[in-house]
């Protein structure tokens, strides 16, 4: 790969990690209000998958959703917004941690586990409908393959030929529990084939990895082929929460060993290798590190919604006081 293209997928990754660590650091202060599930470990998978996207398709993800938010165009100032539940974020700090919508991005995600993959669906149905060979692109993880949305969706995206890409990002663990424990088939890219969509698996570390089989899936989803399968193998190297007892389910040597294998150290060693010296790679990433705690120090600035702005987009109306009727 191009050294320039490498090296942007380098930074893109550095601001995905840097941004999650601070966010854990707030969740721990208890300024974050609800649920935070970091997404460290796993940025190879966002970035490799939205860097072959145009800013007109469209992105689905769920409860873990920062990196494919940001990756996919939103701004670390809007997210650090929508997790303190302020009113600078891309929902207006109405959505919280993990259930905001990027309008102008095309960026959509919930917390119900496996529920977005029949949302995608649904997307790329009226994406082949218009024309314009817009596609869309589901993230969810290993457990959310074992819903009936999962099932459901597959089937008529196969049927349909729909424009649709399927990211399952296997990190191991659905909250406590090790996928073997409850995923019958594996690995998971199996169960594509039983729908008749061709089933995937890449190294969910490696960014270059994971760009050249989301270029090719995307291609053939453009080109009206139908849907695709791809399971990144990857690992959360935090709990499933801000807060998790992780290492009651897990061993320390267990994260030490995926920690080895860290997406953005593995970039980095290419990046040497491709003879980019050192000491550019640790400037970009003080300039990234300082560019997200300027944009955190602004979002810590702006303002709460009020109670009647934060039911906006609520259909029922508020009685006088604020409370609702
Ligand atoms: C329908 C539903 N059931 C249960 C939950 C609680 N829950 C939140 S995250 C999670 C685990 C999901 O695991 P996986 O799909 O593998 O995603 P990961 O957390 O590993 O990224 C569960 C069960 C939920 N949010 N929605």
């Amino acid at each position: 790969m191009d050294r320039d293209k490498l090296l942007g997928l380098y930074r893109q990754m550095l601001v995905l990690r840097h941004f999650d660590e601070m966010c854990l650091d707030l969740k721990m202060k208890d300024l974050i209000m609800d649920g935070f599930h970091p997404y460290s470990g796993e940025e190879a998978v966002a970035v490799g998958v939205c860097t072959n996207l145009r800013p007109d398709d469209a992105v689905i993800s769920t409860h873990r959703p920062q990196g494919h938010s940001i990756a996919k165009g939103s701004t670390p100032r809007q997210i650090f917004c929508e997790m303190l539940g302020r009113r600078g974020g891309v929902s207006q700090g109405i959505g919280g941690p993990m259930q905001w919508i990027d309008t102008p991005n095309n960026f959509f995600c919930g917390s119900i586990v496996g529920s977005g993959i029949t949302i995608a669906t649904g997307i790329a149905m009226a994406m082949k409908r218009e024309g314009k060979g817009r596609i869309c692109v589901c993230f969810f993880g290993d457990g959310a393959s074992n819903t009936g949305s999962f099932h459901e969706g597959l089937n008529l995206a196969a049927i349909w030929k729909l424009p649709v890409i399927y990211i399952c990002e296997n990190n191991q663990y659905g909250e406590a529990m090790p996928v073997r424990e409850f995923v019958s088939v594996y690995p998971i890219s199996k169960r594509a084939a039983s729908y008749g969509l061709e089933g995937v698996m890449v190294d969910g570390n490696d960014v270059e990895e994971v760009l050249a089989a989301v270029e090719k899936g995307v291609t053939a989803a453009r080109s009206g082929d139908g849907p695709v399968f791809i399971e990144a193998i990857t690992y959360r190297t935090r709990g499933h929460y801000g807060g998790d007892p992780e290492y009651t389910y897990r061993t320390r040597d267990e994260v030490e060993w995926w920690r080895k294998k860290c997406p953005i150290a593995r970039c980095k060693a290419r990046l040497l290798e491709e003879g980019v010296e050192e000491s550019v790679l640790i400037a970009l990433e003080q300039e990234v590190v300082r560019e997200l705690e300027s944009d955190l120090a602004w979002a810590l600035e702006q303002p709460f919604p009020t109670v009647e702005q934060a039911t906006d987009h609520v259909m029922i109306p508020l009685a006088e006081g604020g409370r609702l009727k």
